[in-house]
């Protein structure tokens, strides 16, 4: 059965656009998903402090039949096709792809946490989310846009 999952795309090394453009490409080129939708892409301010540039983010959808864990490798796959390293961990990159929801699914081991709990409390995430889903979708039975409402952090997050 095919299942949706949604997407988070980031890339902080320019060419930016560039390398999400490539992503959504090698989305589509897989015979093993189907792309649904996809978010404007958003310049935002970058988190976490170790990153020093501004970040170019996106959300995507598809529809798989995949597994979690297949989906994940998949996208590494695409990551490290597009120069991904992995030296300082949230270090500027050139393209950072993660799973945020996966239709059905709640995981939590050494390789994935989905939901994942900290994206669900950033601008970078959500606003693209509430852009492509609507704010009125629910994660953990929670409308994005009132997530996205709740954040005090000083993070910028504007549609290209
Ligand atoms: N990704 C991180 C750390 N910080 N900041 C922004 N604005 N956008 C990101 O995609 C991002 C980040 C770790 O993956
Ligand atoms: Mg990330
Ligand atoms: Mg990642």
């Amino acid at each position: 059965m095919q299942r949706l999952a949604i997407l988070s795309l980031g890339s902080s090394v320019e060419p930016r656009r560039e390398y999400l453009e490539n992503a959504v490409t090698a989305l589509r080129l897989d015979p093993d998903m189907t792309l649904f939708g996809y978010s404007h892409i958003y310049e935002t301010t970058p988190v976490g402090g170790v990153a020093q540039n501004l970040f170019y983010n996106q959300c995507v959808s598809v529809l798989t039949e995949l597994e979690p864990h297949e989906l994940l490798h998949r996208l590494q796959k695409i990551e490290l096709d597009n120069g991904r390293t992995r030296d300082t961990h949230w270090a500027d990159r050139t393209l950072d792809i993660d799973i945020l929801i996966y239709e059905g699914h709640e995981i939590n081991d050494a390789e994935l946490t989905i939901p994942h709990p900290e994206m669900l409390k950033r601008k970078f995430v959500l606003a693209p989310l509430a852009d492509m889903m609507t704010p009125e979708y629910r994660i953990k039975g929670e409308p994005v846009g009132e997530l996205l409402a709740k954040i005090t952090s000083c993070e910028e997050v504007s549609a290209l």
